[in-house]
């Protein structure tokens, strides 16, 4: 008997405990245990198999290590099928998180008791796939098909009360899941429960299939696993037979599984546990963090202060003046508030973390016993340095010193102390208690165990975070501001910003490039620009003004409800801005410019090598780690399409040779902007992809 699966005889019962750290995944040893396992029982003339988790878990589901790998005997269909067609009594007991093909087994048996923490779920749709060994079959027999719709093609988590009442599970105790466990299948054969092959169940009952299956895709923004798990829980209600549905589950299934989304969507969910296992951390432990001093409560600075009050840290809010800190006291409590409607806080937390929690001060001694603070005040390099001088004067031996800066030189910021060693960047993404990225900017003297504290920090408050080296930007605004600068150039050569957004979102982002620019500020780029003309712009580079035009009007975006769009009270989203075309056309006109067509197909190539080609000079100077800290960073930070994998994994899934291909052609017109990264061009030379540099990099 495989050690995966550990079997037991207790009286009339079998028992089956998983043990597979650490999620009891359904990897080949385990489904061949199980098999072994209940093929066992029976031929000891057992009356009842047990199975549960040992650890923290029920099965969390297949082993998605094994994807694209070729799959061996039993697979988790057949052998589901032959769980449930046992003549013995087979009852699973779940806790901890039984998710895809671990809900699978368990509908497989004929009852299923729960821990009331337990939580149940077909989570396949954000890996690229579907559940894909019965669960469009037998989650509608039990739960109904619009539950099952629900949970299929959302892939929440359940919990048990839910799970309860919606019939998944049939029980909920308190205890050990094997105790509790034994006690239900000793009631059930005391009671002469029958066996309850879900399979013998009636087909349930069929709902407007197209009507779902149209929303379903609509909401997937380009992601086709949801809607096609539509037609396979259709294949439930309507084909002749449970074995015909099960056929068209997995003709579906497989169709998913070898898809692109597929592949992107599990390197995504790899490259997000990967991004925080850096070898220079192992072993390295981060500083104790109790209470930390935010300077600056404005939007990014309440931000940040809030999520770490949510994640139960004390903080000293330290404003200029009283008037200041008491706003930056009701930036902090309204967005707690929205924690409170959300059901995420209850009144009386809100209460003991605005009475007890947060600390307003105005002078920096508050900071003298902070174990870590963060500036937030004003971009500009004068400003930040008067404020690490200060800290560097009042803050206790070994405090973190970190700033928000979104581009600035740490280096440069770290020199005026005399602890450079404790100074690091913690770039949030605004609003800071929302977005989950942080980017964890290490200069050439900071220490490790204050990189360690930088993760800690963020892990803390529930952030992504990736490492990032120091340059103008980091990693995500360096290459934002290369693939909005191909953006502008294309608007100059004859594309409008309504077609380079339309195309983008057709694309998968949640918003194009000139909508977020609305978003964010238009006044942010306006000074963007105004300081790279400052330090001085290479006479080859394109610069572009009519963006400025139009801040120059006051136009600077959702917040004054004009930008490239107009924004009407109330209503979401924007209509275009009539007035931007004409300096668009102006711009041209100045410039000697003979606008062209630009097809949806050309924007996105050229959008996408730009970003990718940026992205290759990142990794190459080590700003970024790997090619997969640039794919999470973009994925968290900047809206891109999560089921392409991240602008990496998007490159090696399309080629990389033809993309350096077209960079070449392109910079027969324009060889500044299109100048080949180094990376790209020898991992080319070398038949290598991106993929190969994150191996190597584990
Ligand atoms: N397969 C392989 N490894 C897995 C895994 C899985 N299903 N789930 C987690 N891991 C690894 C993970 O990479 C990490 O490894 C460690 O376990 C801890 O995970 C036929 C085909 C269960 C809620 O989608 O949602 O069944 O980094 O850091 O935050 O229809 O893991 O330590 O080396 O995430 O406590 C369906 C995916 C599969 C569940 C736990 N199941 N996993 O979260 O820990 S498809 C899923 C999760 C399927 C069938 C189809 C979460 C978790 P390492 P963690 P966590």
């Amino acid at each position: 008997m495989s050690e995966a699966i550990e079997y037991e005889r207790i009286g009339d019962i079998a028992v089956l405990a998983a043990n597979n750290p650490p999620v009891n995944a359904l990897g080949v040893d385990v489904r061949r245990g199980l098999l072994a396992g209940v093929e066992r029982a029976e031929a000891e003339g057992a009356k009842a198999v047990l199975i549960y988790g040992k650890g923290r878990t029920y099965f969390a589901g297949a082993d998605i290590r094994e994807f694209g790998k070729p799959p061996q005997d039993p697979w988790l269909p057949e052998l589901c099928a032959r769980i449930e067609a046992s003549p013995l009594l087979v009852v699973s007991s779940i806790h901890g998180t039984a998710l895809g093909g671990g809900l699978e087994v368990a509908l497989s048996t004929h009852y299923r008791i729960a821990v009331p923490s337990a939580k149940v779920g077909l989570p396949e749709v954000h890996l690229g796939i579907l559940p894909g060994a019965g669960g469009t079959q037998r989650l509608p027999r039990v739960a109904g098909t619009e539950a099952a719709l629900d949970m299929i093609t959302s892939g929440r988590h359940v919990r048990a009360d839910e799970a309860l009442k919606l019939g998944v599970i049939d029980r909920v105790a308190e205890g050990d899941p094997r105790e509790i466990g034994l006690a239900y299948v000793q009631e059930l054969l005391d009671s002469g429960a029958e066996r309850r092959p879900v399979s013998e169940m009636p087909a349930p009952a069929p709902v407007d299939f197209d009507a779902v299956y149209e929303q379903v895709l609509k909401k997937g923004r380009g992601q086709i696993s949801p809607a096609t798990a539509v037609r396979a829980v259709q294949a439930a209600c309507e084909a002749e037979s449970f074995d015909a549905g099960m056929q068209r589950e997995r003709e579906l299934f497989m169709e998913l599984m070898n898809s692109d989304q597929r592949k992107g969507l599990i390197h995504a969910f790899f490259a997000e546990r990967a991004v925080g296992k850096l070898p220079e951390l192992k072993g390295v432990e981060p500083r104790m963090l109790h209470q930390i001093g935010v300077i600056g409560g404005g939007t990014m600075g309440a931000g940040i202060a809030t999520a770490a009050l949510l994640s139960g840290l004390q903080v000293v809010m330290l404003e200029m003046s009283p008037e200041a800190a008491h706003a930056a006291k009701e930036r902090i409590a309204g967005n707690l508030g929205g924690a409170l409607k959300r059901g995420k806080l209850s009144q009386a937390q809100f209460d003991e973390i605005m009475e007890n929690e947060l600390t307003l001060a105005t002078g920096y001694g508050a900071l003298s016993n902070v174990d870590l603070v963060i500036e937030a005040v004003f971009e500009d390099m004068d400003v930040k340095k008067q404020v690490f001088t200060q800290l560097d004067a009042v803050c206790k031996q070994g405090a973190v010193l970190a700033s928000n800066t979104s581009y600035l030189d740490i280096n440069e910021i770290a020199a005026v102390t005399k602890r450079p060693q404790d100074v690091l960047g913690l770039h949030f993404f605004s609003p800071a208690h929302v977005m989950k990225l942080l980017e964890v900017v290490v200069a050439d003297k900071t220490a490790p165990e204050v990189v360690a504290t930088g993760f800690a920090l963020g892990h803390r408050l529930k952030k992504v975070c990736v490492r990032a080296g120091v340059c103008d930007g980091f990693i995500g605004n360096r290459i934002l501001s290369t693939y909005r600068t191909c953006a502008d150039h294309m608007i100059l050569d004859g594309a409008s910003p309504y077609q380079i957004d339309k195309a983008l979102t057709d694309f998968g982002f949640a918003m194009g490039p000139f909508a977020v620019a609305d978003l964010a500020g238009l006044d942010i780029g306006w000074a963007v620009r105004k300081r790279k003309r400052a330090e001085g712009l290479d006479p080859r580079a394109r610069d572009s003004n009519y963006a400025d035009k139009l801040c120059e009007a006051g136009h600077f975006g959702q917040k004054t409800g004009k930008g490239y769009y107009i924004y009407e009270a109330g209503k979401r989203g924007g209509v275009p801005n009539p007035e931007v075309m004409p300096l668009i056309e102006a711009e041209r006109a100045e410039k000697g410019i003979t606008p062209r067509e630009f097809t949806d197909e050309e924007i996105v190539r050229r959008y996408m090598a730009s970003m990718v080609n940026e992205a290759a000079r990142v990794v190459g100077e080590g700003i970024a780690r790997r090619p997969l800290d640039v794919d999470v960073t973009l994925i968290y930070g900047y809206g891109f399409p999560r089921y392409r994998g991240g602008p990496m994994k998007w490159a090696d899934l399309q080629g990389l040779p033809g993309l350096l291909a077209d960079i070449k052609e392109w910079a027969k017109e324009d060889d500044y902007f299109w100048q080949p990264a180094p990376l790209l061009e020898q991992l080319v030379a070398e038949g290598r992809c991106f993929d190969d540099l994150n191996k190597e990099a584990s």
